[in-house]
């Protein structure tokens, strides 16, 4: 039996998505609707994941939030978007029913903790607020598309909500109501695809991601030259993915990554994501494929220096001694070394 001093309470957790055509840029930066498509592979949800618990009662007197056990103020503007579209498609859909019940008129706390380095370009915010609009949509039963909430909240975060591969859409209505995330396959199409995150640094990145898309928009003569391949390149990697050809996926995964961070580079000022240990990594990686006469792994770097290698299950072996023997982990380096295996259909 509810009764409205009862706590309610939810908890979820929700994996990382690393881009293999990266969004890199904003047409309306309060709606975070983007200037090209984006597509992503979700990994497992026991590895790098977030998980957050949201509780409401008539007890709280204020929303509250707590991130890796340190409070911090909801009232950004991202945080009170997700929380207000939320509230307001749960009263939509309970007009006419009690709405105590859910405790809609109440506050909420939120307590979420990632299992990897925060803001170290690995995608905390993608899985975090994914995380936050799943738990909430379970608290308050707001059933329905929910990926266009939380792109509200960090734009690579709609991608998180679905398995596998997804690809972001930009906005065809004027409102952008229709930017949202679709899974284009499900990780049981392609299960032999394994994930390697190799942590270069768990540091905090210079620039961050919103500031450093702005900037690069602003800026960058490149990126006129980025928006007429990008769509086009979309295609091609959707189709790579759907005939399971895996060095036309590579290639087109690396040729991406290079991409923004040359539109990084030509942003004024400049942003520099990779540190010489990352390109290190993209040497290693090109001659593993030159030794071994074939496409066999590719790497990506989002906002940070951190690399994510794509490969297939039977290579991962071979790749991963070499990377070892390369970049061999310091058992001084306590987690700014490296090296985890992923198998994100787990
Ligand atoms: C991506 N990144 O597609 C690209 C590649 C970083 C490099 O999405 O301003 O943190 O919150 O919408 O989602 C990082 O951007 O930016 C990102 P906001 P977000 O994964």
């Amino acid at each position: 039996q509810k009764t409205s001093s009862q706590i309610r309470c939810v908890t979820c957790t929700a994996p990382v998505n690393i881009a293999v055509i990266k969004y890199w840029g904003k047409t309306d930066e309060k709606r975070i609707l983007p200037t090209n498509p984006s597509l992503s592979v979700t990994l497992g949800q026991d590895e790098l994941r977030a998980k957050t618990s949201v509780a409401v009662s008539s007890r709280f007197t204020e929303d509250r939030m707590w991130l890796n056990g340190i409070e911090q103020s909801v009232n950004s503007p991202r945080v009170q978007n997700v929380l207000k579209e939320i509230r307001r498609r749960a009263h939509k859909r309970k007009s006419g029913e009690n709405k105590d019940d859910l405790g809609l008129a109440h506050h909420v706390h939120i307590v979420s903790e990632n299992n990897f380095p925060t803001a170290a370009g690995l995608a905390s915010s993608a899985a975090g607020y994914a995380c936050l609009v799943y738990a909430l949509s379970k608290l308050f039963e707001v059933n329905g598309e929910i990926s266009d909430i939380a792109r509200q909240g960090s734009g690579s975060a709609c991608r998180s909500l679905y398995g596998g591969y997804v690809l972001w859409k930009m906005a065809s209505k004027d409102d952008g109501s229709d930017s949202h995330a679709v899974q284009v396959q499900p990780e049981s199409h392609w299960p032999q695809m394994r994930a390697l995150i190799l942590v270069v640094s768990d540091q905090k990145k210079h620039v961050g991601s919103t500031e450093g898309m702005q900037t690069t928009v602003q800026t960058s003569e490149l990126m006129e030259t980025r928006f007429k391949l990008v769509e086009r390149r979309t295609e091609d990697i959707i189709k790579a993915i759907n005939d399971r050809d895996f060095p036309t996926f590579a290639k087109i995964t690396m040729q991406e990554s290079n991409q923004l961070h040359a539109v990084c580079l030509d942003t004024y000022p400049p942003i520099f994501y990779m540190t010489d240990t990352s390109r290190l990594i993209v040497r290693l990686v090109h001659a593993i494929n030159d030794i071994l006469g074939k496409v066999k792994v590719a790497y990506t770097f989002d906002a940070g220096p951190n690399a994510c290698l794509y490969l297939l299950e039977e290579d991962v072996p071979r790749v991963l001694s070499l990377v070892r023997h390369f970049f061999p982990a310091s058992k001084d380096a306590g987690n700014s070394s490296f090296v985890t295996g992923l198998k994100f259909d787990e």
